[in-house]
């Protein structure tokens, strides 16, 4: 395969409602998508960095220059996606902006040889069970009604974002309106620190399928600690930045299960090395999500059908966060969603939806 040049377009969805984190509240979603021009077919990929470094390091400009300065440069002469992260290796982080060009690149070849993610990634499941994640809100009441509706969709498992002063009692809140039954977690995206130990043990009463990144990304060790102090697994998100610190983790014995997010981890390549070494040392994993067009989700889609996603991921259908995606909508039913099969992707932008949401676009020919 040839590459010959890469479209960088941006594009921006509103988001049905506001959704708040420990780090801050999304309104809309700013994202940057990649297509990869080939000799063969074109391929997409979607960037999933936030506008400011809250999450991790990385920030969508900070990705495009990446990508212009070094990372487009970097892959000319490359014929495969499996050579693109040997050819970025000596370039230190900004796994978001290699993950979308070795995805764009990925597809393209797919595509050409008539092959799905799915397939190529390692599948055994025809669906794949949604979870949800649901925003810190302004009230109790509030929480009750937004996670009633999604039970009500049918989503199987609940996340509940949580912060210091929105934990305890919005947990608690949960439990008893929805009961014991619920597949239910929390994510902290690094909001407390090992002085909060006990206050977090206090969650073990609820039954938790997990806590996900309580304490601060590099507190590798912290987590281990914690993880000794608490009855509820812990999870890491942030902290896994690849293959080797999802190792290392897990050797320390910081996570005892593990948010795959293709993203954080420079691609999906990369994704299911982490599903491996995770398969063979007893540690479940799931997908986790960053606000996803149907593009991007069509790919989480595929990688979590692979056998050691045990857990519900944060894979929801497209109305979860847009009234409109750019792709055919993904909708949920009975609580699952279908693995996409046709080459590549499976999916692709729908062009009047796409015209519509896009800001800018440039070209950059190799
Ligand atoms: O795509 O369903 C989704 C969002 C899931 O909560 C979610 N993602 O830390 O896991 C996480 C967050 C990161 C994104 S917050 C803007
Ligand atoms: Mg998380």
């Amino acid at each position: 395969m040839k590459i010959e040049g890469f479209e960088l377009r941006r594009i921006a969805l509103p988001i049905v409602t506001p959704f708040r984190t420990s780090f801050g509240t999304q309104t809309s979603r700013d994202i940057l998508l990649v297509k990869a021009i080939t000799d063969g077919a074109e391929g997409w990929g979607e960037c999933v960095s936030l506008p400011q470094p809250v999450y991790s390091p990385e920030y969508t400009e900070g990705a495009v220059d990446m990508l212009k300065r070094y990372f487009i440069p970097g892959v000319a002469g490359v014929k495969t996606a499996t050579d693109v992260a040997p050819a970025l290796h000596k370039y230190k982080g900004h796994p978001m902006a290699k993950a979308v060009i070795e995805t764009a690149i990925l597809d393209a070849e797919l595509r050409t040889e008539g092959r799905s993610f799915a397939r190529e990634l390692g599948s055994v499941n025809e669906r794949v069970p949604c979870g949800v994640s649901v925003g810190i809100m302004d009230s109790i009441p509030e929480l009750l009604d937004a996670v009633g509706g999604y039970i009500d969709e049918g989503y199987v498992r609940i996340k509940l974002k949580i912060e210091p002063g929105w934990d305890i009692e919005a947990v608690r809140a949960v439990r008893e309106r929805f009961g014991d039954e619920v597949l239910l977690q929390v994510d902290a995206n690094t909001a407390y620190t090992l002085r909060d130990a006990r206050h977090l043990a206090k969650l073990d009463d609820f039954d938790l399928l997990l806590i996900e990144q309580p304490l601060e990304e590099e507190d590798i060790v912290g987590h281990a600690d914690l993880a000794k102090m608490l009855k509820t697994p812990i999870c890491l998100d942030e902290s896994v930045t690849s293959a080797q610190t999802a190792a290392a983790a897990i050797r320390l014995g910081a996570t005892s299960v593990i948010n795959i997010k293709p993203g954080r981890v420079g691609g999906y390549l990369e994704a299911r090395r982490i599903h491996d070494l995770a398969a063979a040392a007893g540690i479940p994993v799931w997908c986790g999500g960053m606000l996803e067009t149907g593009l991007g989700r069509a790919a989480n889609i595929a990688l979590a059908s692979l056998p050691g996603f045990t857990l519900p991921g944060d894979v929801s259908a497209s109305d979860r966060f847009y009234k409109t995606d750019i792709t055919e909508p993904w909708v949920m039913e009975d609580g699952h969603l279908t693995v996409p099969t046709g080459p590549g992707l499976g999916v692709a932008p729908i062009p009047e939806l796409l015209e519509e949401f896009t800001t800018s676009v440039e070209w950059v020919t190799l």
